[in-house]
């Protein structure tokens, strides 16, 4: 009978191990943005590849493949950074971005750099 008890609070151990599984939407779920860093993600509401930065400076999004490619950000350096958005034989457009943002509108991909002060 012994045996039987141990051998029961096995059985359930497993399954209540089985039972946490993985969500299926694991690969698209929000990436967190580290305390200290600006994060740029691929999709709205913080989805997709997420790249990160802490140091000042211009980052030029291209380096990483990132061009016309964010469609949300956090912000989690505490201050602003600006968003500038490069055309061709028109002055660049700049915008101003501090805090969370779930989707870009009408700057849906269209960021080209962004700049760390
Ligand atoms: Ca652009």
């Amino acid at each position: 009978m012994k045996l039987f008890k141990i051998g029961a609070a096995a059985v359930l151990a497993l399954a209540a191990t089985t039972t946490v599984v993985t969500p299926a939407t694991a690969e698209t779920a929000s990436q967190v943005c580290p305390s200290g860093y600006v994060c740029l993600y691929e999709h709205s509401d913080f989805g997709g590849r997420m790249l990160k930065w802490n140091l000042s400076g211009e980052k030029d999004l291209a380096d990483w493949g990132f061009r016309d490619k964010a469609s949300s950000i956090r912000d989690r350096r505490g201050g602003s950074f600006r968003a500038t958005n490069v055309l061709a034989a028109r002055p660049d457009q700049h915008k101003t971005y501090n805090g969370d943002y779930a989707s870009l509108g009408s700057w849906n991909d269209k960021i080209d750099k962004i700049l760390l002060p």
